[in-house]
């Protein structure tokens, strides 16, 4: 297998012998959050195929996750920060009645390194702790996380319940189940803010920056 393949396997058969090696070999070629994108994610995307095919059961779907979350630990002190100052304070969250927390982690890696104040509440969040740690942090943006595509759904709801308590700072979405037209079509119109959809981490920071020009 080629270092890449190796990569993805071990995302894939969920086993860490002789991960970080080939990490740090990867180091040498590829920049830490390209592995991720790359190879890491290429894994986890054949893990998501046999999970659908009933190849996988959900204990070695855990265990891919495992590989997947120390091997983000591993790069993470390898990719670059800046050192501008404070850029602004986000709020995260995975979405009432979901636990997939990868992606969510990912983006406040990459926000943290860039500069902003991240709050991540973790995964399962209902409106109302959104709505508390809103008033206690005063953010200057809300995250959500959601891989389901009830997540999708209860992204609407969340919209609408923090529309209700008075809340209107932007709101980025962000996750598998949802895309930009569900993004612009059925979730915008329930709130009184901006909602953007960010494709991946990269595209949340991008999206992050422009709110704090
Ligand atoms: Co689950 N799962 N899972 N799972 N799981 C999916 C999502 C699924 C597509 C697999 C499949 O069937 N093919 C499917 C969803 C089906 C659907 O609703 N359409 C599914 C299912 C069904 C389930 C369960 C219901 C299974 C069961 O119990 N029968 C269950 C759900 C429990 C629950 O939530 N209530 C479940 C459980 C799990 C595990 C716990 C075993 C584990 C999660 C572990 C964890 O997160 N700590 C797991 C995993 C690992 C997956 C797959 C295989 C991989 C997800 C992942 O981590 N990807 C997934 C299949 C797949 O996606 N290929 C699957 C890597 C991660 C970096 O990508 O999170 O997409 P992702 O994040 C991306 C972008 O989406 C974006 O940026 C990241 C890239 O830079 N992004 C944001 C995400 N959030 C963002 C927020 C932003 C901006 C960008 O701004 C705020």
């Amino acid at each position: 297998l080629t270092l890449e393949e190796r990569l993805a396997s071990y995302v894939v058969e969920g086993t860490k012998d002789g991960l970080i090696a080939d990490l740090d070999a990867a180091l040498q070629k590829y920049k830490p959050l390209d592995i991720i994108n790359g190879p890491l994610m290429k894994g986890m995307e054949e893990v998501g195929r046999l999970f659908n095919n009933n190849e996988l059961i959900v204990a070695e779907v855990l265990q891919s996750a495992e590989v997947m979350k120390a091997s983000v630990a591993y790069l993470e002190p390898f990719m670059e920060k800046s050192e501008s100052a404070v850029k602004g304070k986000i709020i995260l969250a995975t979405v009432k009645g979901d636990v997939h927390d990868i992606g969510k982690n990912l983006v406040e890696i990459i926000l943290s390194n860039n500069g902003y104040q991240i709050i991540n509440l973790g995964i399962k969040v209902p409106p109302e702790q959104l709505i508390d740690a809103y008033r206690k942090e005063r953010p200057d943006a809300i995250g959500l996380s959601g891989l389901l595509v009830k997540s999708a759904q209860q992204m609407i709801v969340t919209a609408q319940d923090l529309k209700t308590a008075g809340i209107d700072v932007p709101i980025l979405v962000g996750g598998a189940a949802l895309t930009r037209k569900f993004t612009k079509t059925r979730i915008a119109p329930e709130y009184d803010g901006l909602v953007l959809y960010a494709k991946d981490a990269m595209d949340g920071l991008d999206i992050a920056n422009k709110l704090s020009d």
